[in-house]
């Protein structure tokens, strides 16, 4: 695959992400290429359909949400597809991306998370994002660069990504308050945030920014940019890849994505990203809990 066009290395990208927090890279993949990814993800989709559970195989998850939430079985992520997917396989450790995350990153690059979240019409308050920052879901640390340049999520739109359909949406400067505990109190996805609570954390909601994206176009935030989205509004589903990138140096866990700038493929057996008991409890296992209640 070619490198990437001598437009998008200039570090824009990243001026826009220590300014605002986020930064949007237009056009990492072509069209063509991400209506081969859209089919591949409507493959993975109907994979999902097939168990009336959220089930997990190690890293491999299917969330699903069953017919007892709305008379019909919506998935609503999968999570390390990578390992029956050749294509997004190859897209998480392809050389555009290091071309986006080494300025960031390095060239040393382990990968802790590969998720697809679809907001199927019909699935209403459960395809909403609660407002939060990333650091929630990590281990505390103070140093704010090191925190703003240790782990990068990137999320990078399969369907067209619109505030109708539920896209992104980022604070920017948010990521300069430090941790404001917004979320904090229950899962994330559960309806939306109440615009009392942006404010009691001095957030002013007007300054929202909606990230609208094409298809190939790819989203960077860090682990201190308060962000979330809304439920779909629309007929379309929003399928939206979010797949999360660290510097090697900061973390044993996750999967090689580059070495020395060099792609990495997953190995014969996986590494710990989210799911800590991956080889006490590796599965297949559904899990029946009723979070959305
Ligand atoms: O899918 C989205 O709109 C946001 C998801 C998100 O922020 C997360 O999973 O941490
Ligand atoms: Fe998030």
């Amino acid at each position: 695959m070619s490198a990437l066009p001598a437009t998008r290395r200039t570090p824009d990208h990243v001026a826009q992400y220590w300014d605002q927090g986020y930064a949007i890279v237009r056009g990492v993949f072509s069209a063509a290429e991400m209506r081969e990814a859209q089919a591949e993800s409507r493959r993975i989709y109907d994979l999902g359909l097939q168990h009336h559970a959220t089930w997990r195989h190690q890293n491999v998850l299917f969330e699903i949400l069953p017919e007892a939430y709305a008379g019909r079985r919506y998935v609503l992520q999968a999570h390390w597809y990578a390992w029956f997917s050749p294509l997004f396989e190859a897209m998480r450790r392809d050389p555009r991306v290091l071309a986006v995350m080494e300025p960031l990153l390095g060239r040393d690059i382990r990968q802790v998370a590969q998720q697809i979240h679809w907001k199927p019409p019909g699935a209403t308050r459960s395809s909403g994002y609660r407002f939060h920052q990333d650091l929630r879901f990590r281990e505390r640390q103070d140093a704010y660069r090191d925190l703003m340049q240790s782990y990068i999520n990137t999320g990078l739109a399969i369907d067209p990504a619109t505030s109708e359909n539920g896209c992104l949406q980022v604070f920017p400067g948010s990521h300069r308050k430090g941790y404001l505990g917004l979320a904090d109190d229950g899962p994330i996805m559960k309806g939306s945030t109440q615009n009392d609570e942006l404010k009691a954390a001095g957030l002013d909601p007007a300054q929202v920014v909606q990230i609208e994206l094409e298809p190939g176009d790819l989203a960077l935030w860090g682990l201190l940019t308060v962000h979330g989205s809304q439920v779909n509004r629309s007929a379309r589903d929003r399928a939206f890849a979010i797949q999360s990138y660290v510097r090697a140096d900061t973390t044993d866990r996750g999967e090689w994505a580059f070495r020395d700038g060099v792609s990495v493929p997953l190995g014969a057996q996986p590494h710990i990203c989210k799911y800590e008991a991956l080889h006490e409890r590796p599965g297949p296992f559904y899990d029946e809990t009723r979070w959305w209640e």
